[in-house]
């Protein structure tokens, strides 16, 4: 039974991950009286926001909402000066956080755990750590992110390239001078966006290696002012139930109530006009059925291809850079700065990879079919495993010796995205099945972590050793999934959502699109009936 029986080399709660939800996971456990350790590959906390350093990087969920609600005193004592907070301050803000609460006492560095075994005899996990150090623990948290398994594509002759090499999901610590320097990028996501105006501002040339354009509304970004912070701060506890209690999102936005084919065609473009204006990804919320009908969806993408051509100079880079086989916002929509305008200077080319594909990285550079590249630096924004890649990497077998890769080779299958069938007291935080990456991932985060702990607690209570979800809740859970997912448009785009980034992965959608406030619900509804779908013993 858990309880205080942990001692150095047999946990109540193994975390693996130090991010926003091992932190929280710490702090909640402890206050509960737990034993618990959490264990991160880095060198410090902050999980996406350690690794994702790359110039420009920032949030793309406004600071005032982008941050814990658990402690009232917590979210009134910070204060953000953005309105999209860099990479820096988020980073500042998780070991303000740290700090306050103590828990880096409980979190061990520069260690990666390659396996997790569970024993049922003795009912518990033993993590295997890269040094071969092994830790016991009654509970296992995996609280390794959605977007945390960053990956280089595979090209020919990628180790032959000699210059310098650099990867926006693993940035380096050591500041980086691309002064001058000629710089290849390939990826134009959500990363390469935000970081691409930064450096065609230092750098002597930018290539830029688009294979498929991305939709992208302005961030509209600026200092803080003192009334919009008092506005959130005087007002945070309604704010923050209202965002987990009545979004889909997570995030309060101006929502919309009407469909964008009852508006005239001047209203929309006024509409969409005043949101575009306003910066963030408030756009998308300007109507009702912007992702769900197709015609709908087309009014907000023809208004982007539009806001392009206007901007951009050239009118062939403006069609390249024009998204027109998949619906808007079926990938994650981006949130930039100056992005498009950026095409306009002189030292920066876009080359079209899609017409005409990358064969090979040279020692210099990069050859396509019909041309030589020649640069000195060399950056991947080529994105994540998503959703399953942090957990596919971990060898994680339960009581019969079955391992999840197996069990999800044919796409993650987890009741509530919390916990998967046939391994007994593994949570997973944000997982698939969840809403995580289509929300405000810490408000999905906060509502994860006290579910579990508040289950682990109520295990202590009731004197139950093991938590396992029933087969059946599984299926049925994974079925809904599928099924709300298969209502919207969300599923015609080849993205990250899908797997569709990664060769051979399953084509899935992966998060939970039903929204944050009915996956609440379904969750508060499982807990009153004494953790419906769940079996104890
Ligand atoms: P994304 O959004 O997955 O973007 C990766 C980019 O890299 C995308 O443009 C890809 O093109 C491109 N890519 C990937 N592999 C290749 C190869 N082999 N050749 C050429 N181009 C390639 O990752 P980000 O890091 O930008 O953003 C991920 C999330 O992090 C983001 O949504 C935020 O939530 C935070 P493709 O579209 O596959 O043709």
């Amino acid at each position: 039974m858990p309880g205080s029986s942990g001692t150095e080399d047999r946990l109540d709660v193994a975390v693996v991950g130090a991010g926003f939800s091992g932190l929280y996971l710490i702090h909640r456990l402890r206050k509960l009286g737990f034993s618990v350790r959490a264990f991160d590959s880095a060198g410090d906390i902050g999980g996406t926001w350690y690794w994702n350093r790359y110039p420009g990087a920032r949030c793309d969920v406004e600071s005032m909402q982008y941050s814990y609600s658990f402690d009232e005193d917590l979210q009134r004592d910070w204060n953000w000066s953005e309105r999209f907070a860099t990479q820096p301050e988020i980073l500042a803000y998780a070991q303000h956080v740290a700090e306050r609460f103590d828990l880096k006492r409980d979190i061990r560095f520069n260690t990666t755990i390659a396996a997790a075994h569970y024993d049922e005899a003795a009912q518990l996990w033993t993590l295997m750590t890269d040094k071969g150090e092994a830790i016991e623990a009654r509970f296992c948290v995996m609280a390794t992110g959605c977007l945390s398994a960053a990956r280089d594509p595979e090209i020919k002759g990628a180790a032959r390239f000699a210059g310098a090499v650099y990867r926006t999901g693993n940035w380096p610590h050591e500041p980086v001078d691309l002064s001058g320097k000629r710089v290849g990028v390939i990826g134009t996501g959500s990363s390469a966006i935000q970081a691409i105006p930064e450096i065609a501002r230092q750098a002597g040339h930018l290539f830029v290696f688009q294979r498929t354009p991305n939709f992208s509304v302005p961030a509209k970004n600026a200092p803080l002012t003192p009334d919009y912070v008092a506005s959130w701060k005087d007002d945070y506890p309604a704010l923050r139930k209202r965002a987990r209690e009545e979004t889909r999102s997570g995030t309060i936005y101006e929502f919309a109530v009407k469909s964008a084919l009852e508006a005239t065609p001047e209203e929309r473009e006024a509409e969409y006009q005043r949101r575009w204006d306003k910066g963030g990804a408030n756009f998308m919320h300007a109507y009702t059925d912007l992702v769900v009908d197709e015609r709908a969806s087309e009014t907000a993408a023809e208004f982007v291809r539009r806001k392009i051509r206007a901007v951009v100079k050239d009118a062939r880079t403006a069609e390249l850079l024009s998204p027109k086989d998949y619906p808007i916002f079926t990938k994650r929509i981006c949130v930039d700065t100056d992005y498009y305008a950026t095409f306009n200077c002189a030292n920066v080319t876009l080359v079209d990879i899609r017409r005409d594909p990358i064969q090979e990285i040279t020692p210099t550079g990069l050859r396509t079919g019909a041309q030589d590249f020649d640069f000195d630096v060399l950056v991947y924004a080529t994105g994540f495993d998503a959703m399953t890649g942090a957990l596919d990497r971990i060898d994680i077998r339960g009581p019969d010796g079955r391992d999840l890769r197996s069990k999800w080779a044919h796409g993650p299958r987890a009741y509530l995205g919390l916990m998967s069938a046939g391994f007994p007291n593994l949570f997973i935080v944000t997982g698939p099945g969840s809403p995580s990456v289509l929300s405000n991932v810490i408000t999905s985060i906060e509502q994860h972590v006290e579910f579990i702990t508040d289950c682990i607690d109520h295990m202590r209570a009731k004197g139950l050793a093991r938590i396992d979800p029933a087969q059946e809740a599984e299926d049925r859970w994974v079925a809904h999934v599928g099924e709300v997912a298969g209502g919207t448009l969300l599923p015609k785009a080849a993205s990250w959502y899908m797997g569709a980034n990664i060769p051979g992965k399953p084509r899935v959608f992966m998060p939970y699109v039903g929204g944050v406030d009915r996956y609440r619900r379904a969750c508060n509804d499982i807990v009153a009936k004494g953790y419906e779908g769940f079996t104890f013993a």
